[in-house]
């Protein structure tokens, strides 16, 4: 057959599939394709056939077995926090809290440890959008020299639900309708509210969850929380109580929702893409890392139950003590392997870190493991590369399963032993003094099925996240909660949630009737009467955020004839801060200044509209924004920046686009040509005092 003995690109068309000048051969060892058991391949573009034009034959295993094994890509996604991003850096301790642990990750000041950190959303598929309103997974995974530390939190302290034994149902109330399969990332649907309002526990998460904080500007730009309280044991075995906090040095940022929706559809990545580009432009995020600390006795002092995770700890009522940084510096190299297969299992503890009786911890203690198991087929997970403990020895008598990778040699596969060939002691052995071992906390009450009578105030906490807010996030809470109920079609859903609510706020509940335009249910009976809690300023967001261009990203939209010399002085400007320039024009190709000079663009305007940026600059030619009057994608680009908040630049020619956008004078609308600097300050933050004039909020 000729065919056969010819090669690569030299190959007569029977042998070339499309595109067939691309296809390269090697004759090298070590570049040529193989088979997944080493057999070079001589030809990876037709499949073995009886005849030029005849069927595929059965023998082609080289066909098969790449067929075959692109059949068996996937693996299940994760039932929640199916969609994460994830990336690699290092954590360092900067206090010791030796008093407190033995732990040496929390106790060698200077130590720098690696750590996978993998942000999720929590109810979307793994092809779902970055932006919709929900919780963030924030699970980090310390590779300690005492064996790897994962503390799986999220962007909230708080959680739903008391008990695990709810989870499953919290979960199928959130997911996809059973019948429908809709929505689909989102919390706006009957089922979700429905669990809600007859489980008032989850009252004061929603109240998280329908903040900004469910809507966040970057991954990089969101607080992390252990949520669980845990313990500390130091070298006598003491416990203290512990609650693990990250927060971001850019501070805490969101979206709009208007702005996040819109999002979803310019950019679903928009979250992924922002953090793999931050990491591979140098401009690695940071976090601080903190501990709150208590003893059983202060414990015991508190209103509330520390086991109780619906609960926080204030700051104002035990501080922070900051201890350390995390930086994440390096993409991964590989989405399936690392991020995909990263297996985050809160009983990866080092020795001096153990769990508390908080029944949610507790059922999760248990259900991670398992979930591997399904997710990754096999008890040798941990042997994945992603997953393998890698800052200390690791050893034990565990033996085979699907997917050994490890060649263990000799007799000795149990202990104690004597064989000569496990070595001196046997093989290894449990070290009783440096090994983890457990608080020795009593017990001794008969067993139960109940929920303690310390879990029974379901309200409190709402009430004082609630009102410690600032007014533009009560508005903001109170209007999330309308949007969402707007999207419940069960009257007495939505009642029983209104009810709920009127035990939180009497204002709040009467905001979010009249949203709906409604009559408002008198409040539900509380197990327990809430209290007023001492309001906490550390709970917001808004005036918290250092303003700044750092990790900020500006967008100028430019025209032939723009004037060049405004475009380089902003971007330089923003650039010598810390943030992004993109330059946006009607083509890819770019545009052609007014000093004939080439200007290339970094997006197609339909393509690149204002909500991906923090703030635009218009810098366009008379001409260029006559033609723009015409074009949608303009008066939205200019139209949306107004109505999200954003600083506006622009030059005198691009008024008429502004004009048409309905962009109204304020301070965050400025002329670059009169005051540039006012623009790059605007620019730091959002035009906060705006929004009353672009938008009814309840
Ligand atoms: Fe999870 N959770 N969870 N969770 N969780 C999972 O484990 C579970 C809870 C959190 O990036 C699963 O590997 C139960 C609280 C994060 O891979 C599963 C309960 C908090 C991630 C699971 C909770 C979290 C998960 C699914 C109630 C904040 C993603 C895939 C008792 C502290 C980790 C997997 C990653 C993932 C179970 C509640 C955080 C099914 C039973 C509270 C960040 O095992």
């Amino acid at each position: 057959m000729a065919t056969s003995k010819r090669r690569g690109s030299s190959a007569s068309t029977s042998r070339l599939g499309s595109g067939g000048e691309l296809h390269q051969s090697s004759s090298a060892p070590e570049t040529r394709i193989t088979t997944n058991h080493g057999v070079p391949i001589s030809d990876n573009q037709n499949s073995l056939k009886g005849g030029q034009r005849g069927p595929t034959l059965l023998e082609d295993f080289v066909l098969r077995e790449k067929i075959q094994h692109f059949d068996h890509e996937r693996i299940p996604e994760r039932i929640v926090h199916a969609r994460g991003s994830a990336a690699h850096g290092f954590f360092e301790l900067t206090d010791s809290l030796a008093d407190v642990t033995r732990a040496k990750v929390l106790t060698e000041v200077g130590a720098k440890t690696e750590v996978f950190v993998r942000f999720s959303t929590v109810a979307g598929g793994a092809g779902s959008v970055d932006t919709p309103r929900d919780v963030r997974g924030f699970a980090v995974k310390f590779y300690t020299k005492e064996g790897n530390w994962d503390l799986v939190g999220n962007n909230i302290p708080v959680f739903f639900i008391q008990d695990a034994i709810k989870f499953p149902d919290l979960i199928h109330a959130v997911k996809m309708e059973a019948d429908r399969g809709y929505p689909q990332a989102a919390s706006a649907h009957d089922t979700f509210w429905d669990f809600i309002g007859l489980m008032p526990e989850s009252t004061h998460m929603i109240m998280w969850a329908m903040s900004d904080r469910a809507i966040p500007r970057s991954l990089r730009m969101i607080e992390g929380f252990g949520v669980n309280t845990f313990r500390l044991l130091n070298e006598e075995d003491e416990p203290t109580f512990v609650k693990f906090h990250w927060r971001p040095k850019l501070g805490t940022q969101s979206t709009c929702w208007d702005e996040a929706v819109k999002i979803a559809g310019a950019d679903p990545d928009y979250h992924r893409r922002d953090l793999h580009e931050a990491i591979a432009a140098g401009n690695f995020p940071e976090w601080e890392f903190g501990v709150q600390l208590l003893s059983q006795a202060e414990a015991d002092a508190l209103p509330f139950d520390i086991l109780d995770a619906t609960k926080l700890i204030p700051e104002e009522m035990v501080p922070i003590r900051m201890i350390g940084r995390m930086v994440l510096d390096r993409n991964p190299d590989n989405f399936f392997a690392e991020t995909e297969q990263a297996a985050f299992l809160p009983t990866n503890m080092p020795p001096g870190i153990d769990v508390s009786e908080d029944p949610l911890l507790q059922g999760r203690l248990f259900s991670y493991q398992d979930t591997q198991l399904s997710r990754l087929g096999t008890v040798n997970f941990h042997q994945i590369p992603i997953n393998r403990a890698k800052g200390c020895p690791f050893q034990n008598l565990q033996r085979d399963g699907h997917m050994q990778t490890q060649v263990f040699k000799g007799r000795a596969n149990y202990e104690p032993n004597s064989l000569a060939e496990a070595g001196e002691i046997g093989g290894p052995r449990a070290d009783p003094d440096g090994g983890f071992r457990s608080a020795g906390i009593p017990l001794g009450e008969s067993k139960v099925r109940l929920r303690s009578e310390s879990f029974a105030d379901h309200y409190s906490h709402a009430r004082l996240f609630y009102r410690s807010q600032t007014e533009i996030e009560q508005a903001h809470l109170a209007s999330a909660i309308v949007f969402e109920l707007s999207k419940v079609t069960l009257d007495h859903v939505r009642n029983r949630v209104l009810a709920n609510l009127g035990n939180v706020d009497a204002d709040l509940a009467k905001r979010v009737a009249a949203g709906l335009n409604v009559e408002l249910p008198p409040p539900s009976k509380p197990a327990v009467a809430p209290e007023d809690m001492e309001l906490s300023r550390a709970l917001r967001i808004v005036g918290k955020y250092p303003e700044t261009l750092k990790g900020r990203a500006v967008g100028i939209l430019v025209t032939d004839g723009a004037d060049g010399a405004i475009v380089e002085a902003v971007r330089k400007a923003v650039e010598a801060e810390g943030g992004a320039v993109k330059i946006v024009a009607p083509k890819i190709g770019g545009v052609t200044l007014k000093n004939g000079k080439k200007l290339k663009a970094d997006g197609q305007l339909a393509g690149t509209p204002s909500v991906i940026f923090d703030a635009v600059a218009l810098v366009l030619s008379k001409e260029g924004c006559a033609k723009l009057l015409k074009e949608g994608a303009a008066i939205e680009f200019a139209m949306d920046a107004f109505g999200h908040l954003k600083a506006i630049g622009f030059v005198a020619d691009a008024k008429p686009l502004l004009d048409k956008a309905g962009v109204a004078a304020d301070p965050g609308v400025v002329d670059l040509a009169r005051n540039a600097a006012d623009f790059l300050a605007a620019a730091r933050t959002r035009q906060w005092d705006r929004e009353p004039a672009v938008r009814m909020l309840a």
